[in-house]
């Protein structure tokens, strides 16, 4: 059906509660300039789509591609999304990373009523902070059949630091109709572990397991069907990485260069030289580096025998024959960069009083003798939302009593991860962290955004299977 703009978005209207965001209200209210409206719409339906190589299968795709178009503001911009949903189930966008307002927030049966078939929703929000974010659907599977893509919030003054961008959208891939709802065997740090449960999915309401996935893509890409990077002598090229992936976290190393990364999540860190970098499920790093060494390089996954190795990107540099790029070498001796490695550019002046905070323990199990996971023993639905005031200090303390790591994702609030080995002042800020097995970790927020906040594991198979619950800012 085709059908006017002007008809188009006041049926969205229509279809929804839409009301404007404070700040913009305000400046209207009282004469000033409104913020440039940036437009988008995004159609949620089924598309065939090819990665290069392998079959041709059925994916769920926003404007029938994967990853969907990547959505480009500047800070401070109005962004307006209309999303139509010609899926035949309910559907979302969830602005991953970015402090919404909460009815924006995408998250079906927390923040909004899934999109209906045939319906539509409009998005609209001021966007900031400037930083590296993703739009995923938050409903069913969704998020592993490709309706996923790269949001990126350019700061409001340009800071030219770098002569050339790429934005990489690192994506794991059932490549069967229906990507990762396909029926497929589980994957498992553990064979013999995945031997035993596999065949608990075949009961009926069993949430997924992992699949296995066979497909290791760039921005819908496999290698070595994706153009190669092209950089030019003496240039310094500034990395977007996102992982949108549902299950795989990757180690990656860019051969012949160092990279320096420059934020998590969207927020900034003192920069950081580093060989390899690990990013989790839902994490997105700013790196750069100085093309200094003029030939043809593989920017690489760490293979481990899990499958997770497939994923590559080649780094051409202009005026050098091409040739086999060469791979990165994963020597036991080089630099390897996680979160913990970082601080904060400079001491946070807002930074939170030195009192800890109400500390909300979460316990993170799950996965041995059940198809389910858990926090604090209790599976998503049917879990008492945690309360906290607004402008209330929290503390999360997420202690891993499970054998796979958890990245575990709030919404509506950046954090900071409490690093001992930090002064509490440079605490990076972040919106996913990686909880390891066995391992301890906390975080710490003002809870500064009212509404309930989904805060779950940004493993899909784990989120799906309960792992996730509710915090609810009291306004
Ligand atoms: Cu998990």
């Amino acid at each position: 059906m085709k059908i006017s703009r002007r008809s188009f978005l006041k049926k969205a209207l229509g279809a929804t509660a839409v009301s404007l965001t404070p700040a913009w209200a305000a400046r209207l209210c009282f004469g000033e300039p409104a913020a440039p409206v940036k437009e988008f719409r995004l159609s949620a339906s089924r598309a065939r789509v090819h990665l290069g190589e392998g079959p041709t299968f059925w994916a769920w795709t926003y404007n029938g591609r994967v990853p969907g178009p990547e959505i480009r503001v500047r800070e401070g911009e109005i962004i307006r999304v209309v999303l139509r949903n010609y899926l035949p189930e309910e559907a979302s966008i969830h602005w991953h990373g970015v402090p919404v307002p909460n009815r924006m927030d995408g998250v079906p049966g927390v923040t909004q009523n899934g999109v209906r078939p045939g319906e539509s929703f409009l998005y609209e929000f001021e966007a900031r902070p400037a930083g590296t974010y993703i739009y995923h659907s938050h409903a069913g599977y969704q998020l592993d059949q490709g309706l996923y893509g790269a949001f990126i919030i350019e700061p409001a003054k340009e800071s030219g630091s770098h002569d050339r961008e790429y934005t990489l959208l690192l994506e794991d891939w059932v490549m069967k109709d229906g990507g990762g709802r396909a029926r497929t065997r589980r994957r498992s740090p553990m064979g013999m572990m995945g031997g035993m449960m596999r065949g608990r999915s075949e009961q009926a309401g069993a949430p997924l397991l992992e699949p296995f996935y066979d497909g290791y893509s760039v921005n819908g890409r496999l290698y070595p069907h994706l153009e190669p990077l092209e950089v030019k002598q003496g240039e310094k090229v500034k990395l977007r990485l996102l992982n949108p992936s549902s299950a795989t976290i990757y180690d990656l190393q860019l051969a012949g260069h160092p990279m320096t990364v420059t934020h998590t999540d969207g927020r900034p860190v003192a920069p950081m030289q580093t060989d390899i970098l690990r990013i989790g499920m839902g994490e997105r790093y700013d790196v750069e580096f100085v093309a200094d060494n003029p030939g043809a390089w593989l920017l690489s996954a760490r293979e481990t025998g899990l499958g997770e190795g497939q994923l590559r990107i080649p780094v051409q540099y202009k005026g050098t024959r091409a040739h086999t790029p060469t791979p990165p070498d994963f020597l036991p001796g080089r630099s390897v960069a996680t979160c913990w490695d970082m601080q904060a550019p400079y001491p946070d002046p807002s930074s939170s009083p030195a009192t800890p905070g109400r500390f909300i323990p979460q316990t993170l199990s799950g996965g041995m003798h059940s198809p389910y996971w858990s926090i604090n023993g209790e599976i998503y639905p049917g879990v008492a939302p945690i309360r906290v005031s607004r402008g209330e200090q929290v503390r999360l303390g997420y202690w891993n009593h499970s054998m796979m790591p958890h990245p575990m994702h709030l919404h509506g609030h950046f954090f900071k991860v409490v690093n001992p080995a930090v002064p509490r002042d440079l605490w990076i800020q972040k919106d996913t962290v990686i909880v390891d097995p066995m391992q301890r970790v906390e975080i710490e927020f003002i809870a500064d955004n009212p509404g309930p906040w989904f805060h779950h594991c940004h493993n899909l198979y784990h989120m799906n299977a309960g792992m996730a619950n509710v915090v609810t800012v009291q306004a």
